[in-house]
């Protein structure tokens, strides 16, 4: 058992400081009754605490460290771009870099724009949706999360469902009465509510691979469906890969599905581990932005040279090594071994993965939507990570949250990982 000693006093100094003690609402562990760890250093698939000890990391910082921790090559273009400046707030040719190794690679993308978090990304790509189409009126999906934007703060997933607030207060009635939620995976649904708003229907934003009710995927014809619908009404459909892109293939989700949004949001790996989005689509809808076209979007820090150094090195190993298929069958090897291990308790369990993106559930059936996940076994889900956390293995700390495996994970990790999972279902640890 890890002592973490020091992480509770940081924590107990960080509450003094910050709303929960956190920059982040999830990290507080509150909805599993745990403590947070704080970290002090990452190395590969490793993360290393306050009090010394050592984790296997299934987070890797929510989709990012995909080649692991402090990769050599990413930490030295970070070092190299901050001796030559740290932002300039003008043009470098590192954005040109990054945005043409995501143009060659994400098959709906044309153009882009770089922003600072995924949130900006969604937010930008809804305004630039509504400009283009003169319309007011947005679908979204009950689960996904597309950041904290107000008008996507609506029966979202993420850390709104791990805290239970399925509607801020803050957004005023007037914005929220334009967004409109259907349930994800429901394709009858999706078509009822959108002939009831087709007229002013400006977008539909999907996650087309879920990462914010953990982990689970669109069915093709949920999504085909809202391909056609929104094609046949000039609604553009923009999917949120700000989790899924570059993390389950290189052309994200869109590539697997084989299904062209008219703008896409990133964000995450496209960074290489520091702040970045960026959305993009069609050339036409993105000459609509300013200063080419009238709809407005800025920012100071907006491809800022070392974001662009850091993203430019990750992208290109994950295009030299394309990863994704080795790191989902070391998912899966994972998960049938956890599957095995907790079927043969009687425990419900059931596992999903595509490339180096996975999530499980304490239940006998997948889960196919949020109602579904919100549904399994909580009891089991807060003992079963606290105890993996307690003995070195860091899984996300809500189960409306996925995991993420990166290519430094190996045979080692994988062996330690189930050795400790079996530990905890057959000393009983599970249903502390
Ligand atoms: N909501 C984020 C992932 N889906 C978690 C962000 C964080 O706490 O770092």
């Amino acid at each position: 058992m890890n002592k973490i000693d020091k992480s509770i006093a940081l924590f107990n100094e960080a509450k003094a400081l910050m709303p929960g003690g956190v920059n982040s609402p999830v990290r507080a562990f509150k909805n599993i009754h745990g403590d947070p760890i704080f970290f002090e250093k990452a190395q590969g698939a490793y993360l290393f605490d306050a009090d010394g000890n050592k984790y296997i990391d299934y987070i890797g910082s929510w989709g990012p460290m995909i080649m692991g921790h402090s990769h050599p090559e990413i930490v030295n273009a970070i070092k190299n771009q901050a001796e030559l400046g740290t932002s300039y707030g003008a043009p470098t040719s590192l954005e040109s870099d990054v945005a043409s190794l995501i143009i060659e690679n994400v098959p709906s993308i044309e153009k882009i724009r770089m922003v600072n978090s995924g949130t900006e990304a969604t937010m930008s790509a809804i305004r630039l949706a509504r400009g283009f189409t003169n319309r007011n009126k947005i679908i979204k999906f009950d689960g996904c999360y597309h950041g904290h934007v107000d008008s996507l703060l609506i029966k979202a997933g993420s850390g709104v469902s791990t805290f239970g607030l399925p509607d801020s207060p803050g957004i005023p009635e007037d914005l929220a009465k334009h967004t409109i939620t259907c349930p994800y995976n429901d394709i009858e649904a999706f078509i009822q509510i959108f002939n009831s708003v087709k007229d002013d229907l400006a977008t539909v934003i999907v996650e087309p691979i879920a990462g914010n009710m953990g982990f689970v995927p669109g069915t093709l014809e949920f999504l085909q469906t809202i391909r056609a619908y929104t094609e046949s009404n000039d609604s553009l459909l923009i999917f949120d890969e700000v989790m899924s892109g570059f993390r389950v293939s290189l052309g994200g989700a869109q590539e697997i599905y084989n299904i062209k949004p008219d703008l896409t949001a990133l964000g995450k790996v496209i960074g290489g581990g520091l702040p970045v989005g960026a959305f993009g689509g069609k050339k036409e809808i993105m000459n609509y932005l300013a200063p080419e076209g009238p709809v407005y979007q800025a920012g100071t820090l907006s491809g800022n040279p070392l974001a662009m150094a850091a993203g430019a090195t990750l992208l290109n190993l994950l295009i030299a090594q394309n990863p994704y298929k080795e790191l989902e069958e070391k998912a899966k090897v994972i998960l049938n071994g956890m599957k095995e291990i907790m079927i043969s308790s009687g425990i419900p369990f059931s596992t999903n993965q595509i490339g180096g993106m996975f999530g499980f559930f304490f239940s006998e059936e997948l889960p196919k939507n949020i109602d579904d996940v919100s549904r399994t076994n909580d009891e089991l889900f807060s003992s079963f990570i606290n105890a993996c956390i307690q003995n070195g293995i860091y899984f996300a700390p809500s189960k409306y949250e996925a995991g993420f495996i990166s290519a430094t994970h190996g045979d080692m990790e994988i062996d330690k990982t189930l050795e400790v999972v079996n530990k905890i279902v057959k000393t009983g640890e599970i249903n502390k």
